[in-house]
């Protein structure tokens, strides 16, 4: 399986992010990507490529495009209001205040932001855009032939929705990767996100289409971030009606829970004869991962990948999120070569 991937992810490098009531380094750092990438080269995964310029086009298919307006001068507007230090929104609108976009640059980041875990920093624009770029040349791959392509996106995509960032995500790279396959003759596409967190941004994004089925393992939003979308009785709406499971598991879930949930997922999947699956491939559900409460073990990356690759299809996989950056190249290249060797098989 050949990879994507560019080191320009290295300039989303933020100081901080508001998490347990203080302000603590963030946990979706640089070194995330480097130890995915330095494993993908030691077990000889397949060919490492760069990424290809798509421009903007297919980022305002899924992005309102007062949103990607925003994020690419939110930093220029931000250091003329307040220097170099990043730029982090600290209130949000409430029920019974209005969505009248603001002017100030504070005004606008809380507008277009669900959290204070997701800084804005100089090299944001470009890492982002160039994550959406290493999403759509793993997906042009993947039209061309290749059965799977994994695209190693960094920052991560999938809180981010139609015109809201957060949850250390900007622009949701799988949904573009999905949107993209539409727009190059696919019928039907299909996401698996089994990133620990809800996939709320994706999930927003396709609600009301069957034409993309969605579909999202995570802990519960009773107990989890992000709190306010992934509950079970969530199954799309309008033309979308049926067209997104959600699969909320309790804290503390392992292997014996888990790969049942996956199972209802891939079922879920053939059932709807996908032209392609775009994976959300987050390995926060590992049990040492320092903000997660599931707790699945190495070997249980392997069947994952293998339970994919069952449903014979074209797959791209996404990287989204896991924080226990030791692991991280095991457990992601776990996944990738469990679904290799079944493939093969
Ligand atoms: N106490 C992704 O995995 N903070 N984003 C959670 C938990 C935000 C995770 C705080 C977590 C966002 C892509
Ligand atoms: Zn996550």
């Amino acid at each position: 399986m050949r990879t994507v991937y560019t080191e320009d992810h290295r300039l989303q490098d933020g100081k901080a992010e508001l998490i347990d009531g203080k302000l603590q380094p963030c946990f979706e750092m640089p070194k995330r990507a480097e130890i995915i990438i330095e494993r993908v080269r030691d077990q000889r995964l397949g060919e490492v490529v760069p990424p290809q310029e798509f421009g903007q086009d297919p980022i305002v298919r899924v992005h309102k495009p007062d949103f990607v307006e925003f994020l690419r001068v939110a930093w220029g507007d931000w250091v003329k209001a307040h220097g170099t230090w990043d730029a982090l929104p600290l209130n949000w609108s409430a029920p019974g205040m209005r969505r009248i976009i603001p002017e100030a640059i504070d005004g606008r980041l809380s507008y277009y932001s669900f959290d204070a875990g997701t800084p804005i920093t100089a090299g944001t624009w470009r890492a982002i855009t160039q994550a959406a770029n290493v999403a759509l040349t793993g997906r042009q791959m993947v039209t061309a032939g290749e059965r799977a392509v994994f695209a190693l996106c960094r920052p991560p995509g999938h809180h981010a929705g139609s015109c809201f960032y957060g949850g250390y995500c900007f622009f949701n790279n799988a949904a573009i990767a999905a949107q993209g396959f539409r727009d190059s003759g696919a019928a039907r596409v299909a996401v698996l996100d089994v990133d620990y967190h809800h996939g709320n941004g994706t999930q927003e994004i396709f609600y009301e289409r069957a034409d993309v089925l969605t579909t999202s393992i995570h802990a519960d939003p009773k107990q989890e971030y992000p709190f306010f979308l992934g509950h079970a009785d969530e199954t799309g709406a309008g033309a979308g009606a049926g067209h997104h499971l959600n699969l909320p598991l309790r804290w503390g879930a392992k292997w014996d829970v888990y790969k049942p949930a996956l199972e209802t997922a891939m079922r879920r999947i053939r059932d709807y004869a996908p032209d392609a699956i775009v994976v959300s491939l987050g390995v926060d559900t590992f049990e040492e991962d320092p903000i997660s409460k599931f707790k699945l073990k190495r070997d249980d990356y392997s069947r994952i990948g293998e339970m994919i690759a069952g449903a014979g299809k074209p797959t791209l996989f996404v990287m989204e999120g896991g924080y226990a950056v030791d692991a991280l190249g095991v457990n992601v290249v776990n996944v990738l070569a469990g679904f290799e060797g079944a493939a093969k098989s």
